[in-house]
């Protein structure tokens, strides 16, 4: 296996087409849209990612590798092609049968096909079974398929690419064999070999898993927020329980993975499936939670006096400490508040350049400038730089964290006699209580 071809180059297709090129192969970077081909041959890496730029300037001078718009023949066939949703929540597989035809064009006998894009359970073994028609090459025995699920996390592909274990599917043993042959030149964890249906299913089960305890979550949060407890606080004592792991309550769940996995195994499974679909109704909702809870406390604050509060966003990306706005519930929640007039939205996001973020929003501030004008502060994402707040220039001001970023750990050990003096740990929510009503009665503007 000397040649590889990797088809499409997203945020999975690119790194990895440079990670292979890193470790040898001569490799050819396939995307049908010619302008991201000459972008990329031209040292702009396209996508964000630490270390792309360095990494694909590195394989472009130095290593057999270049991005082209017409397919070529290779040895190892990598499809990394997006799988989103439709409307009605079914898979989405233009892609990958657009990039079928074109593929089966190239084969030649002894050649692998690997299908690392998520799919729905049974989709490798049509492809498989579509290119054997095309090309009359037996899969198993001159034409090997298999699936091999990505499993990078965004913001740290690089090092997971050769880190994290893989899983790999094969249509019959020697498809699996063959495949195996790809992965074991980086990757330096355990390979993990099954079939193809089985790696097709592993896949989708883990973001699922994913989904479903960060609804857990964020169900926990809602219940929290309705008697004027801390969330953060909630969690962080449960998990104090050796056998207990709750993760983050967030303002819900973006990106173009855990939001959208699910969903495959409820369009299969749709019996057993219950959880899953509640679990993704919960998570999208959050953001319309939180909107209606800012609106709430917009009103208050009119009652008040101040005609149009300012209110300051902080962080707009899907995540963390990325620059990703893919499906981003900080970015909707940033969107529907500008609509309206009666506020004035200040968006600061450290992430993103300025001058792109004003093509979107009137009024992009730093940190310090939204820190100082602002009425109600909304902690949308955990950003490291936002950690740096300091409560106490603050205090004065609404703050609405949805995030847990100004949440202190609760290190206190106290004695009984004191619980009764106590006074809630955090004052962050404690207004909240008596915001549920208003929220149940606001939130049918947003549906
Ligand atoms: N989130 C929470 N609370 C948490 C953790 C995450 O609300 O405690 C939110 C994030 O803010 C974000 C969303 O969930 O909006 C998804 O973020 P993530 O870090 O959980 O996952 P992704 O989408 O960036 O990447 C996931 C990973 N899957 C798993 O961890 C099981 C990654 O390994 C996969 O490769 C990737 O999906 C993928 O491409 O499928």
């Amino acid at each position: 296996m000397k040649k590889v071809c990797v088809m499409g180059l997203g945020y999975i297709g690119l790194p990895t087409a440079i990670i292979a090129a890193e470790y040898g192969f001569e490799v050819v970077g396939f995307d049908i849209d010619q302008h991201r081909v000459d972008r990329i041959n031209s040292y702009d890496p396209v996508i964000q990612e630490p270390e792309i730029f360095e990494k694909l300037g590195y394989v472009l001078t130095n290593c057999q590798f270049k991005a082209t718009a017409t397919i070529e023949q290779a040895d190892c066939f990598i499809i990394a092609v997006p799988t989103p949703f439709k409307e009605e929540k079914k898979a989405d597989l233009s892609y990958v049968w657009k990039a079928a035809p074109l593929l089966a064009g190239m084969l030649k006998k002894g050649d692998v096909v690997i299908l690392e894009s998520t799919v729905p359970v049974g989709t490798t073994q049509q492809l498989a079974d579509f290119l054997q028609s095309k090309t009359q090459l037996a899969v198993g025995q001159d034409l090997f398929v298999a699936h091999c699920p990505e499993r990078v996390l965004p913001g740290k592909i690089f090092s997971e690419l050769i880190e994290n274990p893989r899983i790999i599917g094969g249509i019959t043993p020697q498809s699996v064999n063959q495949a195996k042959k790809f992965y074991k030149q980086f990757v330096k964890s355990q390979l993990y070999l099954t079939n193809a249906t089985t790696a097709e299913m592993v896949k989708l089960v883990e973001n699922s898993s994913r989904d479903v305890e960060i609804a857990f979550a964020n169900q926990v949060a809602a219940m929290a927020y309705s008697v004027g407890l801390n969330p953060f606080e909630v969690i962080e004592l449960a998990n104090k329980h050796p056998r207990v792991d709750i993760l983050n309550p967030s303002c819900g769940v973006g990106g173009h993975c855990i939001a959208v996995d699910p969903w495959f195994l409820v369009e299969t499974f749709p019996d057993q499936s219950k959880l899953l679909k509640s679990a993704r109704l919960i998570n999208d909702e959050k953001p319309f939670q939180v909107i209606a809870i800012t609106r709430s406390w917009v009103n208050n604050l009119q009652k008040q006096n101040i005609a149009r509060p300012k209110v300051l966003v902080l962080g707009l990306t899907y995540k963390p400490d990325i620059d990703d706005l893919r499906e981003s519930p900080a970015l909707l929640i940033a969107q529907k508040l500008s609509k309206y007039s009666d506020l004035e939205l200040l968006i600061c996001e450290p992430h993103l350049e300025h001058s792109k973020l004003q093509n979107i929003f009137d009024h992009v501030v730093s940190l310090q400038e939204g820190l100082e004008q602002a009425d109600i502060i909304l902690c949308l994402v955990k950003h490291s730089q936002f950690k740096a707040i300091n409560t106490n220039n603050i205090e004065h001001k609404k703050i609405l964290d949805f995030c847990g970023l100004l949440y202190k750990p609760n290190n206190r050990t106290i004695n009984a006699d004191e619980l009764m003096f106590w006074p809630a740990s955090s004052t962050l929510f404690s207004d909240s209580v008596i915001l549920m009503d208003d929220v149940t009665s606001q939130k049918e503007n947003f549906s």
